[in-house]
């Protein structure tokens, strides 16, 4: 998932707070000692640390924790506050007809992001298309053919051409119908001229209405001056940041980009359609600081769950039968992998507990195990679980051939679920909103 790493450890280092009764200056040294290293190890540049640290210190301890807001609160709100600061808010996407044109050095991403970008698009309800213009790595027409296919989306490339400008002339004139154009070109390994001559080309034929520079997350601190030339020569509006599943260096990739001013459009976490998010810095860094995201899960939720795999009515005012539940699994399953749907719940509220990967693992297996618990109850007992005592737990044994302690853990799940939910209710599920409300933001 996202720095899964950093996100540990700046949790960790704020973590060191619970116990702190007030905010002494001894403490919040560990304390900014620990963010420090959690920033190094991913790559943010060490003047970017230094400068950033120095800041949270000196507000951690000349101000007043707002009313009602402990020393751990309060912490979190300045780091967050000044994480912001030097991400800077993402770029603006529009969802509306518009050409989008992709650029980046070869194996960045390119390809893969013009398929995931229409994917986003076509979810979000628009008709995207793809143009193939990398005439340059043989096999480009292929993968990108093949990808549109997956997903269904309109594509238009000319096998065998190889004037790039030509086919996005064409292509363009081809697609007229479609509301998201997406211009995928060719990457060379380094910025020579002539990539840069036909990115211009390209450019000037197409007249994108945004230019996403795609960027492998694995370079680091390197990324200010891509982004910097590709600015230069077609004047980026967006970069996409990819393979920051796969990397200890994103921090330093992601404040390199924000750095240079150029708005942070997309991130990629992984090799499928799906493993792609819009960037959105208050979520991002709310999710870095275990804050939760509630709103990714509740869109990604939207997107992903239809209308008959959750009564999402019923669940907002607090029915939750073990039915419910068993069909919110099912669809959580469908959503993705548990851990990401997990992370993005704030800490509070899955009873503040870290789940462990083990027990993510798991719960595939155990989503089986409670279809057969569930298949030896009663109607009564499956839309008011409370009245199972231990004699229905024995019978309920016997009937299903799962142990004793099976049954009580899906009660218990059960239960630790339903007061999750109740967190949710009573409004739009807003992580602006939880925040000014826990941390007064
Ligand atoms: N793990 C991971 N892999 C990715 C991500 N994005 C792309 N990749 C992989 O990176 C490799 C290169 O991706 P492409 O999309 O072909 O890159 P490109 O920029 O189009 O490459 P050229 O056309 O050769 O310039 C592929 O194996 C992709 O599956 C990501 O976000 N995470
Ligand atoms: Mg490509």
């Amino acid at each position: 998932m996202v720095m899964d790493k950093l996100g540990d450890s700046l949790q960790g280092a704020l973590k060191k707070l619970v116990r702190a009764g007030r905010l002494d200056e001894r403490t919040v040294n560990e304390v900014i000692k620990d963010i420090q290293r959690a920033l190094l190890q991913a790559d943010v540049n060490v003047k970017l640390v230094m400068g950033m640290s120095k800041k949270i210190k000196e507000r951690a301890l000349k101000e007043e924790p707002p009313a009602g807001m402990n020393p751990r609160e309060h912490v979190i709100r300045i780091v967050y506050q000044e994480l912001m600061e030097i991400i800077g808010k993402g770029a603006d996407i529009q969802l509306k007809p518009q050409t989008i044109m992709m650029v980046g050095l070869q194996g960045s991403g390119k390809t893969t992001s013009t398929a995931k970008l229409a994917r986003f698009f076509q979810r979000k309800g628009l008709k995207p298309a793809v143009i193939a213009a990398d005439t340059f790595r043989p096999g480009a027409y292929k993968q990108l053919k093949t990808l549109s296919e997956k997903l269904n989306v309109a594509f238009y490339g000319e096998e065998g051409n190889s004037d790039a400008v030509e086919i996005v002339q064409n292509g363009l004139k081809e697609l007229e119908k479609y509301d998201v154009k997406i211009v995928d070109t060719a990457g060379r390994h380094a910025l020579e001229a002539d990539l840069i001559e036909e990115m211009e080309n390209i450019h000037a034929i197409a007249n994108p209405d945004q230019k996403f520079m795609v960027l492998d997350a694995a370079i680091g601190q390197q990324a200010s001056q891509q982004a910097h030339a590709f600015n230069d020569s077609v004047g980026i509006t967006g970069v996409i940041i990819t393979k920051l599943d796969g990397t200890a260096k994103g921090g330093g990739a992601l404040s390199a980009v924000a750095e240079t001013k150029a708005p942070i459009a997309f991130i990629g976490l992984g090799e499928t359609p799906e493993d792609f998010e819009k960037f959105e810095a208050d979520r991002f860094i709310s999710r870095l600081l275990g804050m939760g995201d509630l709103k990714s899960l509740m869109e990604k939720a939207e997107e992903s769950l239809s209308e008959e795999d959750v009564d999402v009515d019923a669940l907002m005012q607090g029915r939750f039968t073990l039915k419910d539940m068993y069909k919110q699994l099912e669809a959580m399953n469908k959503m993705g992998p548990l851990k990401q749907i997990m992370q993005m719940l704030p800490m509070g509220m899955a009873g503040g507990m870290k789940v462990s990967d083990e027990i993510l693992k798991d719960t595939g297996d155990k989503l089986k195990n409670y279809r057969i618990i569930m298949d030896s109850m009663t109607e009564a007992e499956l839309l008011d679980p409370k009245v199972i005592g231990g004699s229905r737990i024995k019978r309920i044994s016997k009937g299903s051939g799962c142990s004793s302690e099976e049954i009580r853990e899906l009660l218990k799940y059960h239960k630790t679920m339903q007061t999750a939910l109740k967190g949710f209710r009573g409004g739009k599920f807003n992580i602006q909103k939880l925040m000014k409300k826990k941390l007064g933001m």
